[in-house]
């Protein structure tokens, strides 16, 4: 299909609550949204890049220069034969994973429209709705962290992840493992510790998690390798896996034993289709991350979610959660942590052209 026009748009959507973790705090989620046209068929991706460099090297600013000035220029104008071409085309770009994920999702969802498929069924999914999670920020107070587990377990997520960073750890897993003693349950330190200041995690295996999430900084593989050796609880790493190369990496060492897979994180649905390969022949589980993504990313999560070796309940909770509005109808909803697959072209929602008209505050486009 020849690429006729790119359209990024930069959108800020704001947030129903404050987003705290280990590296930041967030009110508004802002992001690069990517449209792709050819035939007047649009395709949708959104870039997971945050504004600041905090969680990933990439920021909204370095991805839209990438796109702009190497990504853009590889497929405009040119005849493109299927969204798995984009990979070969891109492959000289070193990095900018996130910006190349826009790109490439937005080709994969234009392609399964094109074609009148479903993404998830192109990417051969197989399920038609998907167990979901729920991640919760960091509280200001212990009573405040359960109060909010408590909410989210009533609303049926299978599993609750709660946000850590020291000082703010064994007292928060603690308290929500006696008012919940069964609750499948899982932390996320964002990378705020080291092998020296790793003490609590290791008091956290008396809590029963199923994962202890990116304890360590995002380059420290042999660390991690050396902490999973002093821990009964498995590690799952985020920020350290960018590619299949370092997927692949980590299991070897004996870094992690399970994996969080974000298809923006790793450059698009064809990286993360051969992470979820490597991880499926090592019987390594893996399950769908999340970045507080709009209706287009979220969707794209759901389809990427419905592949068989996403074994594990991941972060993609309602839309509802996040935002009063979203750009896409119908809005992904879960209801009793089940999340519909959609059965309709391309990512199966519809973006909606007055919404997120408001929701833009610049725009460039190329056409061909
Ligand atoms: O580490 O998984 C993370 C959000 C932004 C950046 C990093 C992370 C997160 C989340 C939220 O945990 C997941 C979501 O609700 O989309
Ligand atoms: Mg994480």
């Amino acid at each position: 299909m020849r690429i006729e026009k790119i359209v990024l748009r930069l959108v800020e959507m704001p947030l129903k609550f404050r987003f705290r973790t280990s590296f930041g705090e967030m009110t508004v989620k802002r992001f690069v949204l990517v449209e792709a046209v050819s035939g007047g068929v649009s395709g949708w991706g959104e870039c997971v890049a945050e504004t600041g460099p905090y969680f990933s090297p990439e920021t909204i600013d370095s991805a839209r220069s990438a796109l702009a000035q190497f990504l853009v220029p590889l497929i405009l104008g040119r005849d493109v034969e299927g969204a798995d071409a984009f990979d070969a085309l891109a492959v000289r770009v070193r990095g900018n994973r996130m910006a190349k994920g826009a790109l490439e999702t937005a080709l994969r969802d234009l392609f399964a429209r094109a074609g009148g498929v479903s993404l998830a069924r192109s990417l051969g999914g197989t399920r038609t709705a998907i167990e979901v999670g729920v991640s919760l920020g960091l509280q200001p107070t212990v009573a405040e962290t359960v109060a909010i587990v408590e909410r989210h377990v009533a609303e049926g997520y299978r599993r609750i992840k709660l946000k850590i960073e020291p000082g703010a750890d064994v007292d928060r897993v603690s308290a929500v493992r006696s008012a919940f003693p069964d609750l499948p349950l899982t932390v996320d330190a964002n990378a705020a510790y080291t092998l020296e200041t790793s003490g609590p995690l290791l008091a956290l295996d008396a809590f029963g998690l199923e994962y202890i999430e990116q304890p360590l900084h995002h380059e420290d593989l042999v660390d991690h390798a050396t902490l999973a050796r002093r821990l009964a609880t498995p590690i799952c790493l985020d920020e350290s896996i960018r590619s299949a190369a370092d997927a692949a990496a980590a299991i070897a060492l004996g870094a992690c034993r399970v994996l969080n897979v974000k298809i923006g994180r790793v450059g698009g649905h064809g990286e993360a289709l051969r992470i979820h390969d490597i991880a499926v022949a090592a019987g390594v589980p893996i399950w769908c991350g999340g970045m507080l993504e709009s209706g287009v990313g979220r969707a794209h999560n759901i389809a990427a979610a419905s592949l068989p070796g996403f074994t594990k309940p991941g972060d993609t909770s309602s839309s509802s959660r996040y935002f009063e509005e979203d750009l896409v109808e119908p809005r992904p909803e879960a209801s009793r942590g089940l999340m519909p697959v959609p059965g309709g072209p391309g990512i199966g929602v519809e973006v909606r052209r007055d919404v997120l008209a408001r929701f833009t505050s610049e725009t460039r486009e190329w056409t061909a």
